[in-house]
């Protein structure tokens, strides 16, 4: 699933539409453009339209429809995509009508997801989704955009009995996917102790879509306290490998994040999204504070945090896009009720400074003494890794190690420690 997004065939030129039953109802389709963005697609234009009738056909009328298809010839636009949701019969109608693919909210989705599917238990997991959702449309042109699998699921002219092999097709990979899934799941505390003993700590950029967790991460990677360790270049585009200034690396993890009306069918794989992150050593909360719905996001996502079990986390706050913030008072009001957040721009690069400080601090920690059984020298080259070794002493029954190392660090290793700073 993933060549879907990596190869040419992927949609670039992109026309936004959204469909409302009456006018002050959600007016932009902003957060559907930040989707689009999110995917790397190029919107070439947007536009709402009203409509009270129920249109069975394209979810508005006949001559809407029309005209909005002149529209996308003329923008050369090479993909409808849709606010809302749209049946398997009114995309195809769409497909017909324009000759290009149209999807809907749930399918970008489902592309982003899987763009951004790192663990094997995520790919898993949107492979269903996508799967699931492709089922009642094997006629439709989705899989086929799919090279792999073109030829084999939603062929042209497929007469009935093709379209039921495919359908059959379809569910047995259902099935296979599912307990595969079961498999992985059961391996799933094997590969957190793999990474744990790796030691480097992980710090996870959560969030809403669009607060500019993308932008954050770029300007941390790039910020010059911070050295990105480019020994590490094949790390994939959403994860970075960076030097901490009092020694010992980071790796700097940014997110899909939260999707406003996620559709219920996406909840298992969105989640799957952010396994990676409930199993960070820190978090970093990214909250657009000029946002009006802030704090409904703030709550949501600190409750999704909770389902994974990951309340335990350390969580820096950041109150980003200050610089859009017209009047100081605005910016007090948002500081008070988020006390020990920081603001910041990403755009601006305000408050970056202040916000690496507080990174270092959360992960560097104090300097702690460790007292390890001779027979442990894992133990010590742990410490190597994952923080910084200020002294060591070698005696017959045991080493002593004195380091600065990340809280996470220093809770697991705590039998070991004699002294804290
Ligand atoms: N004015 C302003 N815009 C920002 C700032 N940070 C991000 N943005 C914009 O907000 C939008 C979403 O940012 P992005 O980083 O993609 O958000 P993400 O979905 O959380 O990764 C983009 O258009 C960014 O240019 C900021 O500090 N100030
Ligand atoms: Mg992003």
């Amino acid at each position: 699933m993933k060549e879907l997004h990596e190869t040419q065939e992927q949609p670039k030129r992109v026309f936004l539409v959204g469909i409302r039953d009456k006018r002050a109802q959600e007016e932009t389709l902003q957060e559907l453009a930040g989707l689009a963005d999110t995917l790397g697609l190029d919107v070439a234009a947007q536009e709402t339209v009203y409509s009270r009738e129920r249109h069975p056909k394209f979810g508005m009328g006949t001559g809407k429809a029309a005209e909005l298809a002149k529209k996308a010839a003329d923008l050369k636009a090479e993909c409808l995509i849709f606010d809302g949701e749209l049946s398997p019969g009114q995309q195809r109608n769409w497909e017909t009508l324009t000759g290009i693919s149209a999807m809907d909210r749930q399918e970008l989705i489902i592309h982003i997801f899987a763009s951004r599917a790192k663990t094997k238990e995520a790919e898993l997991q949107v492979g269903l989704a996508e799967l699931t959702y492709a089922l009642p449309r094997l006629r439709h042109k989705y899989l086929n955009l799919s090279r792999q699998r073109g030829g084999r699921y939603g062929a042209k002219g497929s007469g009935e009995t093709k379209l039921e092999t495919d359908r059959r097709l379809v569910e047995k990979r259902i099935l296979s996917l599912e307990a595969e899934l079961a498999e992985v799941r059961k391996n799933r505390e094997v590969q957190r102790k793999k990474r744990e003993r790796q030691g480097i700590p992980v710090c996870a950029l959560v969030g809403y879509t669009n607060a500019g967790k993308s932008s954050l991460f770029n300007a941390l990677a790039d910020a010059d306290s911070f050295v990105e360790d480019k020994r590490f270049a094949t790390l994939d585009t959403a994860t970075r490998q960076l030097e901490l200034e009092k020694g010992g690396h980071l790796l700097l993890i940014d997110t899909v994040g939260f999707i406003r009306r996620l559709p219920h069918a996406l909840v298992d794989a969105f989640r799957s999204t952010l396994e990676e992150a409930a199993q960070a050593d820190l978090l970093i909360h990214v909250l657009d504070a000029s946002d009006s719905e802030a704090d409904r996001c703030f709550e949501t996502t600190l409750s999704v945090l909770q389902e994974l079990n990951a309340e335990h986390i350390p969580m820096i706050t950041v109150l980003n896009k200050t610089d859009r913030l017209a009047a100081p008072e605005e910016l007090s009001a948002i500081k008070n009720r988020y006390s020990g957040s920081i603001p910041i721009s990403a755009k601006t690069g305000q408050g970056l400074e202040e916000l690496v400080r507080r990174i270092e601090e959360a992960l560097t920690g104090e300097l702690t003494r460790f007292r390890f059984p001779a027979d442990r020298q894992d133990l010590p080259s742990f410490l190597y890794r994952s923080g910084k070794v200020v002294s060591e002493r070698y005696e017959d029954a045991f080493i002593e190690v004195e380091a600065r190392t990340p809280i996470e660090i220093r809770e697991r290793l705590r039998e070991y420690v004699i002294k804290e700073e």
